[in-house]
């Protein structure tokens, strides 16, 4: 039996420009957080850098090509803003938005619809050095930002999406110090979540103004939090957890201002006060946009009582885990899935990103045999399904990763690709999951079995 998607729904593959572009200093580009970060040694495990990742930046011809072989309807990228405005505001670099005109053209020429991000945490260095997101005048500096971007490509990108998972950006960037700038404060990191939601309401309208035809929308990292047991402590850290990870985003995106237990929850954990709310912000946050981008990866399960910056977890002993430690859940994708449609009414929803980390090898046949990437994807497509089956109105699916690359703190040690890429010879080679997805595409649908 097939599972066949709607006519309409969209096949496409995701990256960010830091973890694969490198030329990190080339063609005026300036100093990211992310070029600082991943040159101070102990930061990335590896030791490794994003100066190179795939070189996309030189290979971006070979890499349409490769798209175009899967049969990609639609690319996800990002965009580097220190290419664009290397102090993060003020003098614009051509050459950095001629790199994005040539690679937009160049989709469009292969009817390969783009995606484009804004923002995927690589912030120029000069705006962090000024207070970074923590910092108000950052979101408005975004909007200079967005206005650049927009006015040059927004006659071609009908796809916006403002914002790549403010939460990680915010609390992994300003709260736990995993990523970049690597700060250890919560009253910071709530402070530059908050502006991140900000600038993303402050440049809808820019962006529209720009692209009176484009579709906007923000993309989140959610999950599925299930209490480890129907104790009450346990569906109490439940909740607390689902406002930190889930409604501290949703919420206010969705017109219902930050969530109480939240509120709650950051004051008795971290002592933040949210001095940084002015009058009028949350109607700016709620600015009403086109779609929701959904990454999803694994659930989280909580037991209590919630202590610390995130609540413990549990999981079951048939739980599968991938490179990542992350629990293979896909039926939490049709539960998230569900949930936004009936407890927010999102009107339109792209899985943005979804993908799992293998310890892919490349066997002596020459292929990558991903068996269990295969599985991952198969059964995340299959929920997805379903959710569409009930009414959610999921509209196209992004496999994260089009290619092995720079996974942040983990450096080159984690592959989500599709396809491999060998780091000293920036050989690509499609993995067994790249040929299956394109089988996948070309199909419109999978066979329910095998
Ligand atoms: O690689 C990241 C990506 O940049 C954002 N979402 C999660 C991916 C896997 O960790």
């Amino acid at each position: 039996m097939m599972t066949v998607f709607p006519d309409n729904f969209l096949w496409g593959a995701a990256t960010s420009s830091y973890q694969i572009e490198g030329a990190w200093n080339e063609d005026g580009k300036g100093e990211s957080i992310w070029d600082r970060f991943s040159h101070t040694p102990g930061k990335i495990v590896d030791g490794s850098t994003g100066d190179v990742a795939c070189d996309h930046y030189h290979r971006w011809q070979e890499d349409l090509e490769l798209m175009q072989s899967l049969g990609l309807q639609a690319y996800r990228f990002s965009i580097a803003w220190p290419r664009i405005l290397p102090q993060g505001r003020g003098q614009v670099n051509q050459a950095g938005l001629d790199f994005y005109d040539r690679l937009v053209d160049g989709l469009l020429a292969r009817n390969i619809t783009p995606f484009v991000t804004l923002y995927h945490w690589d912030l120029p260095q000069a705006l962090e050095d000024a207070g970074g997101w923590p910092d108000r005048a950052t979101a408005e500096a975004f909007v200079q930002y967005a206005e650049v971007v927009s006015a040059r490509l927004g006659d071609r990108v009908k796809h916006w999406i403002t914002h790549n998972e403010p939460w990680v950006a915010a609390f992994l960037g300003y709260g736990m110090g995993i990523h970049a700038p690597g700060a250890r404060d919560f009253q910071q990191a709530a402070a530059a979540a908050h502006h991140l939601l900000l600038s993303h309401g402050w440049a809808v309208p820019v962006l529209r103004a720009n692209s009176p035809e484009a579709r906007v929308g923000i993309t989140l990292n959610l999950t599925d939090v299930v209490p480890a047991s129907p104790s009450p402590q346990d569906y109490h850290a439940a909740r607390e957890l689902d406002a930190f990870l889930n409604r501290w985003f949703l919420d206010p995106l969705y017109g219902r201002q930050y969530p109480a237990d939240g509120m709650a929850w950051f004051e008795r954990e971290h002592q933040v006060q949210p001095h940084f709310v002015k009058a009028g912000d949350l109607e700016t946050i709620a600015t009403p946009i086109d779609f929701l981008g959904v990454n999803f990866y694994t659930r989280h399960v909580a037991r209590g009582p919630a202590e610390g910056n995130l609540p413990p977890t549990i999981t079951t002993e048939r739980s599968e885990f991938t490179e990542m430690g992350w629990e293979v859940a896909p039926r939490s994708l049709f539960r998230l899935l569900n949930r936004l449609h009936f407890d927010y009414q999102v009107p339109s929803i792209y899985i943005t990103e979804n993908g799992a980390a293998f310890a892919d090898q490349l066997s002596a046949d020459g292929q990558v045999h991903d068996p269990r990437r295969v599985a991952y994807l198969r059964a995340h497509l299959q929920a997805a399904h379903d959710a569409i089956q009930c009414g959610v109105p999921l509209q196209g699916y992004f496999v994260w990763s089009l290619m092995d690359n720079f996974e942040w703190a983990f450096g080159y040690t984690k592959r989500f690709g599709i396809v491999y890429v060998d780091f000293e010879t920036q050989q690509r080679i499609v993995k067994d999951s790249g040929l299956w997805y394109r089988e996948v595409i070309s199909r419109n649908g999978f066979d329910a079995k095998g």
